[in-house]
């Protein structure tokens, strides 16, 4: 162990809360080793300019998505909602290419670390050329995607979608829908030629997500399951899905099978800590109860969810069933976990006229709850190690400027509730550590001026 991979902190955030003169330790493959509290400065050590606390991670992405941020904020017709959003998105992924996402997302995930996102679970569709043909490397997207994150230094867990159906009852797929369509034998043979190309690492892991239950049969997601473990030789590789976001799919789901969506998969398929169920926005008490105890993640998107208009998680009921969440950006309309936490409060505040609703007994403060609760089911969702300053985890973290006003002179119990609630100028979040490596060093990430250029350029050419 060298002294560049150490770090002394006069603060950290640990499992059991914020602790003194906390030394870091880490390995040459950016994990973890040792975290030792109580410790006393060696002169050859680093320290900290700020309090250091986990990295988030982002438990639910469609890069591409970022391009479109803004622009789809005006009246179109007098009923618009998530479906005439759809119908817009759909445009925007027809013209995206694979030099166009890659830079997309090079952009999308330096926006993330410097957000203090230290890992992101890509759910990726777009994985045919315009017109529906296969590219002659069926992983090409996939693997744009893949690059760019190894590029930044964030932390990648890369779920290819499976997508075959426009709707219950295995409707056929629309037009506008051909980029995504896979049989489930064609999408692992997808996964395993990325697999092969790019060799799976600690900063990298592979799952699958059927993207909805609208969009694959009871057949097909079980084939897919079927192939999983072999084609990533991981029994444990995380399984996402779009579960019940829209009231209309509930209903759709219960008018084909006489269930709700979620009752529906869990009462066919061994949803356990694998499965992160996203979006399950619309779920009665039974189905609360039953996510919960099942150990599988809420992957909750607030800032999207908002925007696209799909109403609120019953987060309370939840929460005092012990069911696990992580968050994501989704849409990234915003990529920002503290707005995320922010608003899956805010949500219960306005719904139940309280305040501190999603505090606990155990957890007096909103915002130390919400961000432990997110950083292990962020985790678990991602399928590595990483979420907490402990060794055998991934070195990410983040070092807080204790100079910003929603922490100076606030004692070290307040400053999650500051980071987390206040919004004022620009992050508290000034260094970010992702497996070991300084991605962002005083608020810049060392690559951003030229992928910005490119992100822009791109950005040009798809509105052109
Ligand atoms: C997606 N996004 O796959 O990008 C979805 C919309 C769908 C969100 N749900 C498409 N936020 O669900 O069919
Ligand atoms: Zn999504």
């Amino acid at each position: 162990m060298t002294a560049n991979h150490m770090l002394f902190a006069e603060h950290a955030y640990l499992p059991e809360g914020w602790r003194r003169n906390v030394l870091l330790e880490w390995d040459d493959a950016g994990v973890l080793r040792a975290v030792t509290p109580d410790s006393v400065p060696l002169a050859n050590v680093a320290r900290a300019t700020g309090p250091v606390m986990p990295g988030m991670p982002n438990l639910h992405s469609h890069a591409f998505q970022r391009a479109m941020a803004g622009l789809a904020e005006y009246r179109a017709n007098a009923t618009d909602n998530f479906w005439s959003w759809r119908d817009l998105m759909y445009r925007f992924a027809a013209r995206i290419t694979p030099e166009g996402l890659g830079a997309i997302a090079r952009w999308l995930y330096i926006e993330m670390l410097k957000a203090g996102y230290t890992s992101v679970c890509e759910f990726h569709y777009v994985h045919h050329a315009a017109d529906g043909s296969r590219y002659a490397n069926a992983a090409e997207l996939a693997g744009r995607v893949v690059d760019a994150a190894a590029s930044t230094g964030i932390g990648m867990t890369m779920l290819p979608v499976l997508y075959q159906y426009s709707g219950f009852g295995a409707r056929a797929p629309r037009e506008d829908q051909r980029r995504f369509i896979n049989t489930p034998q064609g999408l692992l043979e997808l996964l395993a030629a990325l697999r092969h190309a790019r060799p799976e690492h600690a900063a990298l892991r592979y799952g699958v997500a059927p993207h909805s239950l609208r969009a694959v049969s009871e057949a097909s997601l079980r084939a897919l399951l079927a192939g999983l473990d072999d084609a990533v030789s991981n029994t444990a590789s995380p399984i996402h899905i779009h579960i019940a976001e829209q009231t209309g799919e509930v209903d759709d789901c219960l008018a084909t099978t006489g269930a709700r969506p979620v009752q529906w998969l869990l009462d066919r398929f061994d949803v356990d800590a694998r499965w992160c169920l996203v979006h399950a926005t619309h779920i009665d008490a039974a189905e609360t109860a039953a996510l919960a105890k099942s150990g599988a993640v809420a992957g909750l998107c607030l800032t999207t969810e908002a925007n696209l208009g799909d109403g609120i998680f019953p987060a309370h009921a939840y929460l005092e069933a012990q069911g696990r969440f992580g968050v994501g950006s989704d849409s990234h309309i915003g990529v920002d976990w503290r707005a995320e936490l922010r608003l899956l409060e805010y949500g219960q505040r306005l719904a139940r006229r309280q305040r501190n609703v999603l505090a606990s007994d155990a957890h007096s403060h909103v915002a130390d709850r919400l961000f432990d609760a997110a950083l292990a089911g962020g985790a678990q969702a991602t399928g590595r190690a990483t979420g907490a300053l402990q060794a055998g985890c991934r070195a990410d973290w983040l070092v807080l400027d204790p100079d910003h006003p929603s922490l100076a002179e606030h004692a070290p119990d307040k400053w999650l509730s500051g980071i987390v609630f206040c919004e004022h100028g620009e992050t508290p979040v000034r260094d970010v550590y992702a497996g070991g490596r300084r991605v962002v060093e005083a608020r810049r990430h060392a690559d951003e001026d030229t992928a910005y250029a490119a992100y822009r350029a791109v950005v040009a050419d798809l509105l052109a």
